[in-house]
């Protein structure tokens, strides 16, 4: 049964010994950082041994300066947890599930029609259900509402101040209608406004550009103008326009923010899903239920119904000001830069809210499992358009766009180098620095496997491909921002279609019989 809402969840983790409540006081500056710091790298070399990686949740029942308030973290930090949150026992399991659905083939005669009517009816469940009221409304706020009420972290000492750093920000294209869902940290400047960080490639800020591209038709009038205007903004390197100030389009574009939704709904915010894939239906996918959604007070869209605490809200299309520098996922803390400003129109929450959140840092930390959640699952969606992909590692130290490793089954020559133009150019993984591609007979999951046999099989100069491209606006090396190079690595075995005629060694492997008879013979040795 899918959890009907975060503190669901929550129970579900209690019951499981998953979750630990902290009565002690700590503060949102810093310390909350410092003690999920230690429990996310539990079980590594000299750091809580005996604990399972990643630790347990924890919930933070006495937060300094916020009396009553309840701060929920590392909520998705382990493979367990990772597990309980899609409600599956592994997450091939998910995989399986989508696997299913792309292998429809014509029904052959009634009965094949009959075998498909529970996947049609599972089909009825993806799509998100309006309803009249929700938790999330329990407390509407128009008036006297802060967001310094909220127990927001400061993660780590030279961030630029308190970020919210597990929010779901919710846009509307403005030309089909739908909706997006995506996982963007906001900087807390004031009571009412927050900084939007919706980097450059991602829903959110091509939502925000087509907002502009319309304001920008509707004052200029000619078709050169606006064509001019248009590709003006698309030339800015953050989220915002390279309009100088006061040629920027006026006008807004309405925003809102859920913040402790359920599990399957958070995690869809931060899955790198098609633009035109409502991330409601692949939450209502996950939780195989769906998600219910209420309409905004102030804004004209629809938020999850039983959300902990809601933010509505508009960014302005001529407004951009400094965000960051944050600490980020790279170890390395992410440069400030120009990006849109929400402003807060109302906030409603539940009573007594929840305020979920995560830091992000050195890995391994939460995100390692949900990056790991995200590799499981869309491997069969990449085997779509890369059929001969066997499997994929995203090792957590490659911090998910630095490095990958894919092996394939190689058919003809040159097949490594289109498996990597192929990464490049699929949705999020074009931000993939450097990949590695590997035969079918490497375990690409036992990165020690990969090093012995790649770096054995390659003649850098030969295999290795150099291209450019969009860079993740976090990469810090990079020529400039959201624009760099990135390699490839063809680890395969050279074919003398490839040029390769020299003879090719076999790898080293005992034979069976020795092994059974070492096995016979291994307690006698007493080595043991
Ligand atoms: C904890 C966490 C924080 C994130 N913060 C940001 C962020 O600040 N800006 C951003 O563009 N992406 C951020 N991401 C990645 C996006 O959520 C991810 O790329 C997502 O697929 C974007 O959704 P979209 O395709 O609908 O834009 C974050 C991911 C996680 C797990
Ligand atoms: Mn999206």
């Amino acid at each position: 049964m899918a959890y009907t809402d975060l503190r669901d969840f929550i129970a579900a983790l209690e019951r499981s010994g998953e979750l630990k409540r902290i009565k002690v006081e700590v503060d949102p500056l810093l310390e909350i950082t410092e003690i999920t710091d230690r429990v996310s790298k539990s079980g590594r070399p000299g750091n809580l041994p005996g604990m399972t990686p990643g630790g347990p949740a924890l919930l933070f029942e006495n937060v300094k300066g916020h009396p009553g308030a309840q701060v929920l973290i590392n909520q998705f930090g382990s493979a367990r947890r990772m597990n309980l949150a899609l409600e599956v026992d592994r997450l091939d399991r998910v995989a399986e599930r989508i696997h299913q659905f792309m292998d429809v083939k014509s029904p052959q005669g009634i009965l094949d029609k009959i075998k498909m009517l529970p996947m049609l009816a599972d089909l009825g469940k993806f799509f998100p259900k309006t309803v009249s009221s929700g938790s999330c409304k329990e407390v509407i706020k128009r008036d006297k509402f802060s967001l310094l009420d909220l127990p927001v972290l400061q993660c780590w000492p030279k961030d630029a101040g308190r970020f919210i750093t597990l929010p779901c920000v919710i846009t509307r294209d403005p030309k089909t209608g739908k909706r997006n869902v995506g996982m963007y940290r906001m900087q807390v400047y004031d009571e009412r406004t927050a900084g939007m960080h919706w980097q450059r490639q991602k829903v959110g800020a091509e939502h925000y550009r087509e907002r502009m591209r319309a304001a920008a038709a509707s004052t200029a009038g000619e078709g050169g103008a606006i064509r001019s205007a248009a590709v003006d903004i698309m030339a800015r390197s953050s989220g915002g326009s390279v309009l100088a100030e006061g040629q920027r389009p006026a006008g807004k574009m309405e925003v809102a923010v859920a913040i402790g939704t359920d599990p399957a709904l958070t995690f869809s915010a931060i899955v790198p899903a098609p633009p035109d894939i409502e991330e409601y239906m692949i939450a209502g996918f996950l939780r195989q239920s769906p998600v219910e959604l209420v309409k905004g007070e102030t804004v004209d869209l629809e938020v999850p119904a039983n959300a902990e605490i809601v933010l509505e809200g508009y960014v302005n299309l001529d407004e951009l000001r400094t965000e960051g520098p944050f600490g980020d996922h790279t170890g390395f803390y992410s440069l400030a830069d120009e990006y849109p400003v929400f402003h807060l129109t109302c906030m409603t929450h539940r009573r007594n809210p929840i305020y979920a959140t995560t830091i992000v840092g050195k890995p391994p930390m939460e995100d390692a499992w949900m990056g790991k959640a995200v590799e499981r699952i869309f491997l069969p969606l990449m085997r779509v358009t890369i059929p001969e992909l066997v499997d994929v590692n995203l090792p957590v130290e490659g911090i998910f766009h630095n490095l990958m490793i894919v092996s394939i089954k190689k058919s003809y020559p040159g097949q490594a180098r289109k498996v990597m133009n192929a990464i490049w150019s699929l949705g999020q993984a074009m931000f993939t620095k450097c990949i590695i591609v590997v035969d079918e007979d490497v375990n690409v999951q036992d990165v020690a496997e990969v090093t012995l046999k790649a770096l054995n099989h390659i003649d850098p100069e030969r295999d290795i491909q150099f291209t450019l491209g969009p860079v993740d606006s976090l990469d810090h090396a990079s020529r400039l921002t959201n624009f760099g190079s990135k390699m490839g690595v063809d680890a395969t075995r050279k074919w003398p279609s490839e040029g390769f005629t020299r003879p090719w060694p076999d790898e080293i492997l005992m034979d069976e019989k020795t092994k059974a008879l070492v096995d016979k013979k291994w307690k006698e040795l007493g080595i043991e």
